[in-house]
């Protein structure tokens, strides 16, 4: 097996610590914008040196206020938490190196003029989840240095969710707008069981920048194959009951990252363990139990890493799965906007405030590319919640499911009671399918029949037969 950077112990620290991130949030988040004093000379010599004590741990700085001398100043820098962290002060453009679990640190600042300053770490999302700090560098009240003090709004949180000073403002989505010119919607085909009964693969997970609607990037979090695109959910994994998965987890990315696979039964505290840039492990398990299940990765805070693209599925199938025409998978998640091109935004997640509710991490991709089948072929659509935070209720408008199988269960088969259904209802990580037929030529609409969710991009066509385009390339 590969290094391992976390013990039991620290694991579950960092349980404990995914666990109360939010409400380290609400308690310890403070804004500080800084304003240097105008007056205080960046020349001034002779002030002597000061060293202040800097404890991290998962999600705080500590102390929440420190304060120096003016003049030469060093951060000792102690890394008590379970996961990676640094220490930036943006004002004076200065970073420390990523400090692992345990790992002790010192960030020299130089000559440092009397003033407040906004001390962070600088890992996407921890500033979000609580790790900000004030430096109040000689006597900032008495000498003139003015301070603003931004409180919890809701624009300097945006601006620390992204793990940057310097983020601005949240991308917006028009879910109105057309994709660009050589725009493809994700194949929305189901991939065939992998074939033999031990699967040996490689997921890469990396920090990449994806366009999640049209004209609108952000750096999503995300899961690839070996020499394959990074995409949103990650790739889709099928086997079959008793087969082996050996996987391979290689992180890729700039921050810890881990996987967790929900059709396995296997030691959180190894498998699942986070590991850091440049870092493999492996994850083996066998798969006993049929189901449409999510993977994701669980690296604290866990809603951050989700909620910013590190999902997936892995589809067990049931034995003597019939015989369909089609095979679909729909991936329901949401997007939490950070600034263009930046990571999501953690206090949206944290306050279940989606900007997007998306089918394979595309606003109304299957508006636009509509998923072409024939009347009367029958149709199997695998649906899986990947959430983070929002349920579903799959509906395709114009026709009646006759089986659905939801959570490792039939709860409707044909037979001679000719019962119908309508939705297939999913809390987040839950998965199942549903099958179906559609009776004439036309666009069947395919939706999250929790409305509100349909005009945030929770909306995709079935095209039945030749028919004419509709108008604005899709449906509405
Ligand atoms: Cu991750």
């Amino acid at each position: 097996m590969s290094p391992s950077p976390s013990s039991p112990d620290r694991g579950m620290l960092s349980l404990f610590a995914a666990l109360t991130a939010v409400f380290v949030f609400v308690l310890g988040t403070i804004g500080v914008i800084v304003v240097v004093n105008d007056t205080a000379s960046s020349s001034s010599t002779g002030s002597g040196s000061s060293q202040v004590e800097v404890t991290l741990s998962d999600f705080a700085i500590a102390p929440k206020t420190m304060s120096a001398a003016a003049g030469q100043v060093t951060l000792s820098i102690k890394n008590d938490g379970a996961v990676l962290h640094n220490v930036q002060i943006a004002a004076l453009g200065k970073t420390s190196a990523d400090l692992a679990p345990g790992a002790h640190g010192t960030l020299d600042l130089g000559n440092v003029a009397p003033g407040t300053y906004e001390v962070i770490c600088a890992v996407p999302g921890h500033a979000a989840a609580g790790m900000t700090a004030t430096l109040v560098v000689g006597d900032a009240g008495s000498s003139g240095a003015s301070t603003a003090t931004s409180g919890s709004s809701a624009g300097a949180m945006h601006t620390m969710a992204a793990g940057s000073s310097t983020g601005g403002d949240a991308a917006t989505i028009d879910v109105n707008a057309a994709p660009p010119d050589g725009f493809t919607a994700r194949d929305p085909n189901a991939p065939a069981p992998l074939p033999g009964t031990v699967h040996e693969i490689t997921l890469e997970a990396r920090e990449t920048v994806l366009e999640v609607a049209p004209g609108v990037t952000q750096q999503m979090w995300t899961f690839n194959r070996p020499g394959e695109e990074p995409t949103v959910p990650g790739p889709i994994l099928r086997g079959k009951v008793g087969d082996t998965f050996r996987v391979t987890l290689v992180n890729e990315g700039s921050i810890q990252h881990s996987i967790d696979f929900h059709a396995s039964k296997v030691a959180w505290s190894d498998e699942m363990r986070s590991i850091a840039p440049g870092e493999s492990l492996v994850y083996e398990f066998t798969a006993d139990y049929a189901g449409a299940y999510m993977y994701h990765c669980g690296t604290a805070p866990a809603l951050h890493h989700i909620g910013n693209g590190m999902y997936g599925a892995i589809i067990i199938d049931p034995p003597q799965l019939a015989p369909v025409d089609h095979e679909f998978v729909m991936v329901q998640s949401e997007l939490y906007l950070g600034p263009e091109g930046q990571p999501g935004d953690l206090t949206k997640m944290q306050n279940d405030d989606w900007d997007a509710v998306v089918f394979n991490g595309y606003v109304n991709q299957y508006k636009f590319q509509p998923i072409r089948v024939e009347p009367d072929q029958r149709i199997r659509v695998w649906v899986v919640d990947d959430g983070p935070s929002e349920n579903s209720a799959f509906h395709v408008v114009g026709t009646v499911f006759d089986t659905v199988w939801k959570e490792g269960s039939y709860l409707l088969q044909p037979d001679a009671r000719k019962g119908g259904s309508q939705v297939l209802d999913l809390q987040p990580a839950q998965g199942g399918f549903v099958e179906f037929s559609l009776a004439e030529k036309g666009y069947y609409p395919m939706v999250t029949h929790k409305f509100s969710n349909v005009g945030k991009g929770a909306m995709g066509l079935f095209q039945a037969g030749d028919v004419a385009p509709l108008a604005g390339g899709g449906g509405h």
